[in-house]
C-alpha cells in the first residue's frame, strides 16, 4: 500500500524518535509515542511499519490516554460512591473505534499531523481497523450509542456483554443470493480491549439443588466456567469520563485439564470442559434451530447475566471494608440494572439466588431488593421475537433458578386471586409459567413485567401499544410501571465524524458547535432554511458526500451510479415487516415504466439511484429471496442502456455500522416503510433525518416522533395506521381485498421471468391468497402499495424543485434535536435509574 509520499512506508521512519509518552497532545509526541508502541509493543515482525502497524501503533497510543482518563473516572466513582447503573445486553455494535475515540478526545488535528509526520493519512488508518459488529442490527447499535452518551454525560455507568470471538456473519453476495462468512474482528486481537485478569468468576450450568438442614438451598455439580472480564474504554466526547463496556469471555481452569485421560491419548475427553466454555463465546446468536442451539443460546444468557451480577455485587462489597459492612436494603439505591429486551431476563432469578443462597438474605427481603433493582425494555411486538423457553431445557440447565421462577409466579398469581377477581380468567396468559403440556415454556417478557420496577418501550407508538394490548392486563396491576423512552442516536458518530462537511457547516450557522451535546440547538437552523447561501453550502456538502458515496459503490459492486441522481437508501435487516420486498416492486414498476416511454419522455423523468442493504438471518428463506431479487433486479437494470441513465439499482453488501457512515451522510431519501405497528422504533430513521435526508414512510415507530419535529411537509407519508392493521387483515381474510393494477402489474413483471431464471414463486406467493401461514399478504404489501407509489411520485416532484428540497433537507437536521440519545439517556437516568452526572474533576 501507498502512502501519502507515494512510496511504501514498509519500514520505521527514522526520523522521528520512538519515545513513550502516554499524555502526548502535540503531533510530534504524539507520532513519537506511536512509534514507541511500533517498536516495543510489538505484534509484527519488526520494523515493519505498514499500515496496518500503523493502526495497531496509532491505536494503542490513544489507549494510554484512554487508561489515564479511565483510571481517573473510577478513582473518582470509587470515591464519591454513586448510584451506578449497569446496563446488560446480549448485544454491543460498536463499530470502528479510531475516529470516534480521536473525536470524543479532539484530538483530530494532533492525530493527522502525527500520521503524516508517519508517511500515512489518518482516514487510510482508520480504514484499516475491522469493524466490531457484536449484535445484529438496531437493539445493539442503540446500546452503543447508549454508552457514548453515558460517558458524554458523566453518567457512573457500566455496558455488560459478551466477547463473541466472531461477530454478526459477514455478507457475500453471489450468484446464488446472500452467503455468510465468519467474522474475524479477534482474528488478530484488537487493540482496544483489556483483559482484567483479576476480575474473574465462576458460572455454574446443570448440577442439581441441596436443601440443607436449616431448610436452605443450594445449587451444586455440574459444569462450572470461568467469566474473565475484557474491558473496552467508552470515552465521553469533551469530557474526562471514560467508562467501560465489560465483555465476559468463557473459559476453563488448568485443572480443569484431565492431564491422566490426556496421556492416555483421549485428547477431547480430556479437554471436555475446556471446549465447553470456548463454545460459549464463539459466536454471536447461535443458530436456536436445534436443540444444541437452544441450550448454547441460554448458556450465553446466562453467562452474562451471572458474571455481571457477580460482579456488580462485589463491588457493592468492596465499600463495606471501610466504612463497616453494607445493608442489602441500601442495593438499590446504589445499583440500577437495566436489561436490555429479555435477553438478560435470567438477571432476576440469578439476583434472587445470589442474595438467597450465596448471602442468607429470606426471600422477602431478597424479593424487595431484586424488584427494586431491575428495569426491562421491551423493543418488539413480533410475537416471535418475544422469547419463550422450554421448561425442561431451563429445568435441566438451570435447576435453581427454575425453583425461583416458580415461586415467582406462585406468589405472583395468588396475589392476583386474592386482590383480583375480576383478572382470574387472565390468569393464564398473565402467569410466568405457560403449563400447556404440549409445551410448557417459561415467558420471559412476563417475567420481566413481574420482577422489574420499570418497563419501557423505545417509541411513543410502541409504547402505547405495549399498555394497550400486549401489557395492558398488566397496567390495570400496576399503572405506574410503564414508561416511554424515546430511542436516540449519538451526533458524534451520526453527524459530527461521519459528516464533517456538514458538521462545519451546521457549527458555522449556528455560531456555536455546543449543538454536538446540545442538539435541540439545531432549531437554530430553521431561521436560514430559505437562506441561498445556506442552501448553496448544504448542496455542496451533500454532493462531496454523495461522491464519496458514489466511489464505495463502485468499489464494492463494480457498479457505477449518477452522483446528481436522487440517492434512495433502505438499509437495515432484511425482514418482511421492514418491506423491502415493497420497494423493490416499486423499483420494478418504475422500470417497466421507463421502458415503456419515449426517449424524450424518460428525460424528463428525475434520475434515481436506488439502494438497498441489510442481511438476512441466515435461516430466514424469504428475506434471502429478497436479497436475491434486489440483485437480479439490480443486474437487469443496470445493464439496460435504454433505461440505466434514469436508475440504478444496487444492493449495498454487507451492511453494517462503518458501512453505514458512509451511506447516510450521502442519502437524499431513505424508506422507512415497515407496516403501521410493527417496527418498535427505528433508528436509522433518525441518522437519516439528523443529516439531511427525507424520509418516505408509516406512520409507524418513531416515524411519527420525526415527522411531528420535521413538520409534516418535509415528510413522504403513506399507508394504512397501526390502528387500522387489524381491520384490514380481517378483510383480506373476508376475500375482499381488491389489488391496485400497478400491484398486479409489478408481480405479473417479475412472473414473467424479466429477472432471470430464479424461482420467485414462493416469494410472491406470501402476497398472494387470503389466509394461511406466510400467505394473505400478512404485511399488507398490497394494501399500501398505491399509496406508497403516490407518495413517490411526489418525491419526484419535490425533487424537480431544487430548492424546496433544500430546505426540506435543512428543516430535517433542525428538527431531529430530539433524537439525540444523550436526551434518551438523561431520561432514563432520572426517570428510570435515579442516578447523577458524576463529573471527573
Ligand atoms: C429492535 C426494533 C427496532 C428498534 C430497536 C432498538 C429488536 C428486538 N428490536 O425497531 O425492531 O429500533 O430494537 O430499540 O431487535
Amino acid at each position: 500500500m501507498a502512502n501519502t509520499n507515494g512510496k511504501a512506508a514498509t519500514s520505521l521512519p527514522e526520523k522521528i524518535s520512538a519515545k513513550a509518552n502516554p499524555e502526548a497532545s502535540e503531533a510530534t509526541e504524539i507520532a513519537g509515542n506511536i512509534l514507541y508502541h511500533a517498536k516495543y509493543s510489538p505484534h509484527f515482525s519488526p520494523l515493519k511499519f505498514g499500515p496496518e502497524q500503523a493502526l495497531y501503533a496509532t491505536a494503542e497510543s490513544l489507549r494510554d490516554r484512554l487508561i489515564q482518563l479511565w483510571n481517573e473516572t473510577y478513582v473518582h466513582f470509587n470515591k464519591v460512591d454513586p448510584k451506578q447503573t449497569y446496563y446488560l445486553s446480549m448485544e454491543y455494535l460498536q463499530g470502528r473505534a479510531l475516529t470516534n475515540a480521536i473525536g470524543n478526545l479532539n484530538l483530530q488535528g494532533p492525530y493527522a499531523d502525527a500520521l503524516r509526520k508517519l508517511g500515512y493519512e489518518l482516514e487510510e488508518i482508520a480504514e484499516q481497523e475491522k469493524d466490531a459488529a457484536l449484535g445484529n442490527g438496531g437493539l445493539g447499535r442503540l446500546a452503543s450509542c447508549f454508552l457514548d452518551s453515558m460517558a458524554t454525560l458523566n453518567l457512573p455507568a457500566w455496558g455488560y456483554g459478551l466477547r463473541y470471538r466472531h461477530g454478526l456473519f459477514k455478507q457475500l453476495i453471489s450468484q446464488k443470493g446472500q452467503e455468510e462468512i465468519p467474522e474475524d474482528w479477534l482474528e488478530k486481537f484488537s487493540p482496544w480491549e483489556i483483559v482484567r485478569h483479576d476480575v474473574v468468576f465462576p458460572v455454574r450450568f446443570f448440577g442439581s439443588v441441596e436443601i440443607n438442614p436449616d431448610g436452605s438451598r443450594k445449587w451444586v455439580g455440574g459444569d462450572v466456567v470461568q467469566a474473565l472480564a475484557y474491558d473496552v474504554p467508552i470515552p465521553g466526547y469533551n469530557t474526562k469520563n471514560t467508562i467501560s463496556l465489560r465483555l465476559w469471555e468463557a473459559k476453563a481452569r488448568a485443572e480443569d485439564l484431565d492431564l491422566f485421560q490426556f496421556n492416555e491419548g483421549e485428547y477431547e475427553l480430556a479437554a471436555q470442559l475446556h471446549s465447553r466454555a470456548q463454545q460459549i463465546c464463539t459466536v454471536l446468536y447461535p443458530g436456536d434451530a436445534t436443540e444444541n442451539g437452544k441450550l448454547l443460546r441460554l448458556k450465553q444468557q446466562f453467562f452474562l447475566c451471572s458474571a455481571s451480577l457477580q460482579d456488580i455485587i462485589s463491588r457493592f462489597h468492596e465499600r463495606s471494608t471501610t466504612e463497616g459492612s453494607r445493608k442489602w436494603s441500601d442495593f438499590p439505591s446504589k445499583v440500577a440494572v437495566q436489561m436490555n429486551d429479555t435477553h438478560p431476563t435470567l438477571a432476576i432469578p440469578e439476583l434472587m439466588r445470589l442474595l438467597m443462597d450465596e448471602n442468607g438474605l429470606g426471600w422477602d427481603e431478597a424479593w424487595d431488593v431484586t424488584s427494586r433493582t431491575v428495569a426491562y425494555t421491551n423493543h418488539t411486538v413480533l410475537p416471535e421475537a418475544l422469547e419463550k423457553w422450554s421448561q425442561s431445557l431451563m429445568w435441566k440447565l438451570l435447576p435453581r433458578h427454575m425453583e425461583i421462577i416458580t415461586e415467582i409466579d406462585k406468589r405472583f398469581v395468588k396475589t392476583i386471586r386474592d386482590t383480583r377477581v375480576d383478572l382470574e380468567n387472565k390468569i393464564s396468559s398473565l402467569s410466568i409459567l405457560d403449563n400447556n403440556p404440549q409445551k410448557p415454556v417459561v415467558r420471559m417478557a412476563n417475567l420481566c413485567v413481574v420482577s422489574s420496577h420499570t418497563v419501557n418501550g423505545v417509541a411513543q407508538l410502541h409504547s402505547d401499544i405495549l399498555k394497550a394490548e400486549l401489557f395492558a392486563d398488566y397496567v390495570s396491576i400496576w399503572p405506574n410501571k410503564f414508561q416511554n423512552k424515546t430511542n436516540g442516536i449519538t451526533p458524534r458518530r451520526w453527524l459530527r465524524f461521519c459528516s464533517p462537511e456538514l458538521s462545519d457547516i451546521i457549527t458555522k450557522w449556528l455560531k456555536t458547535d455546543k449543538w454536538i451535546t446540545d442538539l435541540d440547538l439545531l432549531t437554530g437552523l430553521r431561521q436560514f432554511a430559505d437562506n441561498e447561501e445556506l442552501q448553496s453550502e448544504w448542496a455542496s456538502a451533500k454532493a462531496a458526500n454523495k461522491k464519496r458515496l458514489a466511489q464505495y459503490i463502485e468499489r464494492v459492486t463494480g457498479v457505477s451510479i449518477d452522483p446528481t441522481s436522487l440517492f434512495d437508501i433502505q438499509v437495515k435487516r432484511i425482514h418482511e415487516y421492514k418491506r423491502q420486498l415493497m420497494n423493490i416492486l416499486g423499483v420494478i414498476y418504475r422500470f417497466k415504466k421507463l421502458k415503456e416511454m419515449k426517449p424524450e419522455e424518460r428525460k424528463k423523468t428525475v434520475p434515481r439511484t436506488v439502494m438497498i442493504g441489510g442481511k438476512a438471518f441466515a435461516t430466514y428463506t424469504n428475506a434471502k429471496r429478497i436479497v436475491k431479487l434486489v440483485n437480479d433486479v439490480g443486474d437487469v437494470v443496470n445493464s439496460d442502456p435504454e433505461v440505466n441513465e434514469y436508475l440504478k439499482v444496487v444492493f449495498v453488501p454487507n451492511y453494517n455500522v462503518t458501512v453505514a457512515e458512509m451511506l447516510i451522510p450521502g442519502s437524499e431519501l431513505s424508506q422507512h416503510i415497515s407496516t403501521a405497528g410493527m417496527e418498535a422504533s427505528g433508528t436509522s430513521n433518525m441518522k437519516f433525518a439528523l443529516n439531511g435526508c427525507l424520509i418516505i414512510g408509516t406512520l409507524d415507530g418513531a416515524n411519527v416522533e420525526i415527522r411531528e419535529e420535521v413538520g409534516e411537509e418535509n415528510f413522504f407519508l403513506f399507508g394504512a395506521t397501526a390502528d387500522q392493521v387489524p381491520r384490514l387483515r380481517k378483510e383480506r381474510e373476508d376475500g375482499l381485498f381488491k389489488p391496485d393494477p400497478r400491484f398486479d402489474e409489478a408481480k405479473q413483471f417479475v412472473k414473467s421471468g424479466v429477472f432471470g431464471s430464479y424461482d420467485y414463486g414462493p416469494l410472491l406467493d406470501s402476497l398472494e391468497g387470503n389466509t394461511g401461514f406466510g400467505r394473505g399478504d400478512y404485511f399488507l404489501v398490497g394494501y399500501d402499495f398505491p399509496s406508497y407509489m403516490d407518495a413517490q411520485a411526489k418525491v419526484d416532484e419535490a425533487y424537480k424543485d431544487r430548492k424546496g428540497w433544500l430546505k426540506m433537507s435543512i428543516l430535517s437536521t433542525a428538527g431531529s434535536g430530539k433524537f439525540s440519545s444523550d436526551r434518551t439517556i438523561a431520561q432514563y437516568a432520572k426517570e428510570i435509574w435515579n442516578i447523577e452526572a458524576c463529573p471527573v474533576p
